[in-house]
C-alpha cells in the first residue's frame, strides 16, 4: 500500500468523510449549502468543485521549521472551504468570500502577475496558491493550456493572526481547488512541498510546517513533520490529556510586520549560522554561498561539543557567538562581505536590514538548537513506556521550557500571551507555551481531561472577563476564542 504522503489528497463525494456524523457534520451543512447558494448568487452559476484544508496547532517545535527541523503539529477542525468553477468567458479571477468583511478581489488570469506586496488584500493568498501551481504543473510537465478564468468562493473558520494557520489553511484550499478545477491531482507530499513555496509569494520566509500539516493531517494522530524531504509520522498523543487553545487577543499580522518579526528572525538565523560556520573553521565565501541554516552547520557545532565531551550544539552556540547583540560592522568583519551583498538576492531580507538596528545571533540559535531538541524529546516521550500521567506531564515541562526559550531567547511573545500562559499554568496546566509565529494569537495549554471544563472556566473569568467589559469581545462569541481541540483531518476535495 502507498504511504500516506504518498497518495492524492482524497476527493469525497460526501461530507462524511471529513465531519464524521455528530455536530460537526451539521455544521459543515450548512457551511457547505450556504457557499452553494452565495456562489448561484454571486456568479449566477453552481460551482463545480469544493476543497477544504484545516488550520493547525504546533505542539512544539516553534521557528525552526526554515532552519530545517522537525516539528510537531497536529490539525484543528477549524478549516476554509472553497468552492470554484472554471469561467471560459471572462480571463478574470473573481474571489469572493462568503464574509462581507471580506469584499470581492478580481485579478487578471495571469500566472506570472506580481502581488501587490505594499497593498495587502486578502485574495492575495488566493494568488499565492494560483501562481504556485502553475509552476508546478509546468514543472511537472502537464499541459496546462491557455489561462482561463476562475469564480471562486471562501469560506474560512480558522481565526486569522491567531497562530492557527489561517493563511495556510487558506492557499492549500485555493491551490488544492484550482488543481480540483482543472482536473489534476498529486501525491500530498508535493502539494505541501508546493504550497508552502506558494505562501512565500505573500512576502514571509516561511518553512513549510503548516502547510504540510494541513494537507497530510490524519484524524487522531498529531504528525511529526520532517523536512528536506517533506514526510509525516504519526504521533498518537497519550490518553487522558487534551490541548485547549486560548486566542491573546493580539492579533498577528504576519503579512505586515514581516520585517521586524518572522523575516527578521529568519536573517538572523541565516547570520548566526554562516558566523558558526566561519568560527568552527569554513572559509567565509564558503559559508556565505554553502550555509542556509542552522542545521546546516550543526554537524560542526557537534564535532566542536565533542571535543568538550558534549554533544549538544549550544556549546558551539556558547563559546562563537557573543551574548550582546550584533551591529552590521561587527558580522561585515566577521563574514568579510556586506549584509547587503550577502542577501542581494532576496528582498524581503533587504526590507529586514532596513529595519533591524542588530542582530541577536548567540539567542536565536541557541533558541533553535534546544527547540529542536526539545521536539524529538516530546515525540521520545510519547512512544517510551513511561505510563500516560508521566508522559502528560513530561509533555507539558518540555511545552513549558519550550516557551520560556521562545519568550526569552526568541523574542516572540507579546504582554498579552504572558499573561494568558501564566493563567493557564496557574489553572493547573500541565504545560502552557505560544504556538505559531507568536507575537500575538494562540496559546495551547496541555489540560488533564477531568479539568478542561473547569480549566475553561478559569481562562474565561481570568482572563476574557474583563475584555468582554471593555467591549473588545463579545460573550457570545468566548467559544471562538476559547476551546478544547482534538487532531482532525487533512485536506479533502469534494464533488457532489
Ligand atoms: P503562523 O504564523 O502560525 O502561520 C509561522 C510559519 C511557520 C512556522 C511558524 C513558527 C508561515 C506560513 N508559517 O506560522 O512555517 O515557522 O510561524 O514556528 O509563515
Ligand atoms: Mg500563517
Amino acid at each position: 500500500m502507498a504511504k500516506h504522503e504518498e497518495t492524492p489528497v482524497p476527493c469525497y463525494s460526501s461530507l462524511e468523510a471529513v465531519y464524521g456524523d455528530g455536530s460537526q457534520l451539521e455544521e459543515a451543512k450548512l457551511r457547505f449549502d450556504h457557499l452553494k447558494s452565495k456562489f448561484l448568487q454571486v456568479f449566477g452559476h453552481p460551482p463545480d468543485v469544493f476543497a477544504r484544508s484545516p488550520g493547525r496547532v504546533n505542539l512544539i517545535g516553534e521557528h525552526i521549521d526554515y532552519e530545517g527541523y522537525s516539528v510537531l503539529p497536529m490539525a484543528i477542525r477549524q478549516d476554509t472551504i472553497i468552492a470554484i468553477r472554471k469561467n471560459n468567458a471572462e480571463k478574470v479571477l473573481r474571489i469572493a468570500n462568503v464574509n462581507d468583511k471580506y469584499t470581492q478581489c478580481d485579478y487578471p488570469a495571469d500566472p506570472n502577475q506580481a502581488i501587490d506586496l505594499k497593498n495587502h488584500r486578502w485574495g492575495h493568498y488566493f494568488i499565492c496558491g494560483y501562481k504556485g501551481y502553475y509552476e508546478f504543473a509546468k514543472s511537472k510537465g502537464v499541459n496546462v493550456g491557455e489561462p482561463v478564468g476562475l469564480d471562486v468562493i471562501v469560506d474560512g473558520t480558522v481565526p486569522t493572526g491567531s497562530g492557527l494557520s489561517s493563511s495556510a489553511a487558506f492557499v492549500c484550499s485555493a491551490t488544492i481547488a484550482i488543481m480540483a478545477a482543472f482536473d489534476v491531482n498529486f501525491p500530498k507530499k508535493e502539494i505541501a512541498q508546493l504550497t508552502c513555496e506558494c505562501e512565500r509569494h505573500i512576502g514571509t520566509q516561511s518553512g513549510g510546517m503548516d502547510q504540510a500539516i494541513s494537507v497530510m493531517a490524519k484524524t487522531g494522530f498529531a504528525e511529526l513533520i520532517d523536512f528536506n524531504p517533506i514526510q509525516a509520522t504519526d504521533v498518537q498523543l497519550p490518553a487522558g490529556g487534551t490541548f485547549v487553545l486560548a486566542h491573546s487577543l493580539a492579533e498577528s499580522q504576519k503579512a505586515v510586520t514581516a520585517a521586524t518579526n518572522y523575516n527578521n528572525r529568519v536573517v538572523e538565523c541565516r547570520l548566526a549560522s554562516i558566523v558558526l560556520g566561519i568560527k568552527l573553521g569554513m572559509k567565509q565565501q564558503d559559508a556565505i554561498s554553502n550555509v542556509k541554516t542552522l542545521s546546516d552547520v550543526e554537524g560542526l557545532c557537534v564535532s566542536f561539543a565533542n571535543s568538550h565531551g558534549s554533544s549538544d550544539p549550544v556549546i558551539a552556540v556558547k563559546e562563537f557567538l557573543k551574548e550582546k547583540p550584533y551591529t552590521a560592522e561587527e558580522i561585515e568583519e566577521i563574514t568579510g562581505e556586506s549584509l547587503r551583498s550577502i542577501f542581494k538576492n532576496s528582498p524581503s531580507s533587504l526590507d529586514v536590514l532596513k529595519a533591524a538596528e542588530h542582530y541577536k545571533l548567540h539567542q536565536r540559535a541557541a533558541h533553535v538548537y534546544s527547540e529542536a531538541k526539545r521536539v524529538h524529546a516530546f515525540k521520545d516521550t510519547v512512544s517510551s513506556d513511561l505510563s500516560d500521567e508521566d508522559k502528560l506531564k513530561k509533555l507539558g515541562e518540555l511545552m513549558n521550557e519550550s516557551h520560556y526559550s521562545c519568550s526569552v531567547l526568541y523574542e516572540c511573545s507579546c504582554p498579552e500571551l504572558e499573561e494568558l500562559v501564566k493563567i493557564c499554568r496557574d489553572s493547573d496546566a500541565l504545560g502552557a507555551r505560544l504556538t505559531g509565529a507568536g507575537w500575538g494569537g494562540c496559546a495551547v495549554a496541555l489540560v488533564k481531561e477531568p479539568i478542561v471544563p473547569q480549566f475553561i472556566l478559569n481562562l474565561k473569568e481570568k482572563f476574557y472577563q474583563s475584555r468582554i467589559d471593555k467591549g473588545v469581545i463579545s460573550k457570545n462569541d468566548l467559544g471562538l476564542y476559547v476551546f478544547a481541540s482534538k487532531p482532525s483531518s487533512g485536506a479533502a476535495i469534494f464533488r457532489f
